[in-house]
This record gives structure tokens, sequence and C-alpha cells, in this order.
């Protein structure tokens, strides 16, 4: 029997972040058909898309003399400069043409110019609401797999924020991969099961 209270979230398998993209994670490619078959055992499947206004302000493009994957202080905190990635409407942005993409929702998330969103649930300032948590309460949904690219960024901030929402959440790590940045995958790993998130 599916458990209804369950919901898998195949996070930002875009082009971009599989090899060949802006921003590829390596490995990217190898998940997609695990995670197509893995959607047949969910009720509801949620997936989520990087999507970048030209010109974001996590794009170091937008700060003049900065190179990609430097640090920079915004309003709302350290942010990581990334090559221009997942602008809108853009091939990058596109999901995986092999991913299956007939899930229940598709969360838009990072369009405000502003602020970046590796979280489904918050932009990064933790505090601007996606609404994905009033998606999934008002569904009656409890308990959340998650699955996909990055796994030490918008996996690991997704699946932290939803373990500090209440939410019993499970990363597989087997259908993820990092980037690893500066020791990041490690933080990722120990910051997710420092917040009660199952890693299998
Ligand atoms: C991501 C960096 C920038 C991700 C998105 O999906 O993990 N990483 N934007
Ligand atoms: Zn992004």
């Amino acid at each position: 029997m599916t458990d209804r209270a369950h919901a898998l979230i195949v996070i930002d398998l875009q082009n971009d972040f599989c090899p060949g993209g802006a921003l590829a994670v390596e490995g990217g490619n190898d998940i997609v058909a695990p995670i197509n078959a893995l959607m047949e055992d969910f009720a509801t499947v949620i997936l989520t898309q990087d999507w970048h206004p030209a010109g974001h302000s996590s794009f170091a493009s937008s700060h003049p003399g900065a190179q990609p994957m430097t640090m920079t202080e915004m309003p709302y905190g350290p942010q990581v400069l990334w090559p221009d990635h997942c602008v809108q409407g853009s091939k990058g942005a596109a999901f995986h043409p092999d991913l299956r993409t007939d899930g229940d929702l598709i969360l838009r998330k990072g369009f405000n110019p502003a602020i970046d969103s590796y979280s489904a649930f918050f932009e990064n300032d933790h505090a601007t609401p996606t609404g994905l948590e009033g998606y999934l309460r008002t569904r009656g949904i409890e308990r959340l797999t998650m699955v996909g690219l990055a796994l030490d960024f918008c996996v690991n901030f997704s699946a932290v924020d939803g373990a500090k929402l209440g939410f019993d959440v499970t990363v597989r790590t087997d259908l993820s991969r990092g980037i690893d940045l500066d020791g990041s995958l490690r933080a990722a790993m120990d910051g997710m099961r420092g917040a009660g998130v199952t890693l299998t």
C-alpha cells in the first residue's frame, strides 16, 4: 500500500546541474533512471526547479570583478557566487530530458532577483516562505524523502528546513550528488544528521 502521508521531493534535476551544464555536478546523470523508478512508490511526487532571472544576484557575473565559486556578503548573510545557471526559460533550466516530470507539483525557486533560494521551503534569508510547507500540510503529508542535486546545497537546505518544520525527512544519498566546495559535503552531512534527517 502506498503511504499517502509520504511524499517524494526531487530537487533540481536540471540540465545545468548535470554533466555538460553550467554548474555540473559529477554523476548527476546517473541518478535520473533510478529516481524515475522510485516515483512509482510514492502517492505524491514534487519536483523543484532552480529558476533564476538573468542577472540574478547569486551569479558572479552580476558582481564586477568577482569569480565564480567565491563568497560574498549579502544583506541576508554569506552567499556563494555561482556561474550563471538555470536562467528562466533556458535549456539549462529545463529538467534533465529523461526525467519523468508528471509529478503533482513543480515548485520553482530562486526567482527573487535579490535573494538566492537553496531550500524548497525558504529563500536564503531563512524567512521568506515558498509555500511548500502549506502545500504539504494541507495535503496531510508528514514524511518526506528527498533526492537530487546538489546534495550539499539545495538537498541539504531543503532537508534541514523540512526537519526543522517537523516533517520526518529522509535523504537518499545514493540518489543525490554533491558539488563539494571547500568541504561543503562533509558539513552538509553533519548538519543534516544534527537536524534529525535520516541519511541512507
Ligand atoms: C543549487 C547552487 C546554486 C542547487 C542551486 O540546486 O543545489 N546550487 N543554485
Ligand atoms: Zn541556483
